[in-house]
This record gives structure tokens, C-alpha cells and sequence, in this order.
């Protein structure tokens, strides 16, 4: 099944989102497969945002991601980048559709809450960065076969 990192912001951990973040995410029919609460260090941060090195919120981006603790998932399911994409909503909060975790949970682009992959290889990279192989679980959910026809 398809894999997709994502991540709770330092901004959706300090203002008490994580629940409702990951609430909307297991009823959606995705399932976690890994999760960890981490204050993300500078090294890894500047590995995570590196197709961002020298846009011009680059540094204010690295700042913010390693300013407090965030929460790290593997999520999984069918086609869970592109809809996990589309949980989150555009990147500009101003943007993004109500019903959207950044639509309904965020104002500007650089406080937008949440992460997500944005593509097969992006995916692969960012779950090898920030989870080892044991820390991944694979099981069954019990509501698969209500979830996939
Ligand atoms: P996304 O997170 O939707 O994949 P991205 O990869 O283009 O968006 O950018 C990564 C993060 O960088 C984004 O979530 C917020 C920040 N960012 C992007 N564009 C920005 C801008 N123009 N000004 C400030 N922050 C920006
Ligand atoms: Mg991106």
C-alpha cells in the first residue's frame, strides 16, 4: 500500500491541532503506520527542505521547522500522496479550500500547519530521512474491507 510522509508543524503542535490533525486523517480511512514527536534538528531540516536552498524563505523555513517540537507520520493507504495532498490544501492557507486542514486550520503560507509529500520520490526520500525501517509498522486495519471495494 502507498506511503506518504507528513507532518504536524511546530505551529499545529503549539496551538493544540495534533488530535484533530491525526482525526482527520484516520477517518479519512488512512492509516498510521509510524508517528513520532521530534524537535527536528537543523541538519535534518536543512535535508528535508533541500529543493528549497536559496528561495528566499529558506531560512525563515528551517527557523520555523526546528523551533519547537513537531510530529512525524507515515501514512498509508491508496493513493495516500495525492490525497493526503489534498487534505492538506494549497500551500498558501489564503488559498486553500475550507474543509482543508490548512483551509480551516491556517492564515499564512509560512504558519500552514502541516506537511505532506508531494510525489512517489519525494516520499520515499522524506520517509527514509526522518524513519528507520523498524520504526514503520505494517498491520491490518479491521475497517479495510469496508474502506477498499
Ligand atoms: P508544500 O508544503 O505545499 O509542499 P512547498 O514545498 O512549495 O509547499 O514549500 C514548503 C514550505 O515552505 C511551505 O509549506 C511553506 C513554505 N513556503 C513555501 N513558499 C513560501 C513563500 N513564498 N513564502 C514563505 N514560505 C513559503
Ligand atoms: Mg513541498
Amino acid at each position: 500500500m502507498e506511503r506518504t510522509f507528513v507532518m504536524v508543524k511546530p505551529d499545529g503542535v503549539q496551538r493544540g491541532l495534533i488530535g484533530k490533525i491525526l482525526q482527520r486523517i484516520e477517518e479519512k480511512g488512512f492509516k498510521i503506520a509510524a508517528m513520532k514527536m521530534t524537535l527536528m534538528p537543523v541538519e535534518k531540516a536543512k535535508e528535508h527542505y533541500a529543493e528549497h536552498v536559496g528561495k528566499k524563505f529558506y531560512q525563515d523555513l528551517v527557523d520555523f521547522i526546528t523551533s519547537g517540537p513537531s510530529v512525524s507520520l507515515v501514512v498509508e493507504g491508496r493513493g495516500a500522496i495525492s490525497a493526503m495532498r489534498k487534505l492538506n490544501g494549497a500551500t498558501n492557507p489564503a488559498d486553500a479550500a475550507p474543509g482543508t486542514l490548512r483551509g480551516d486550520f491556517g492564515i499564512e503560507t509560512g504558519r500552514n500547519v502541516v506537511h505532506g509529500s508531494d510525489s512517489a520520490a519525494s516520499a520515499a526520500r522524506e520517509i527514509a530521512l526522518h524513519f528507520s525501517d523498524a520504526e514503520i509498522a505494517s498491520y491490518k486495519r479491521i475497517d479495510e474491507a469496508w474502506l477498499y471495494e
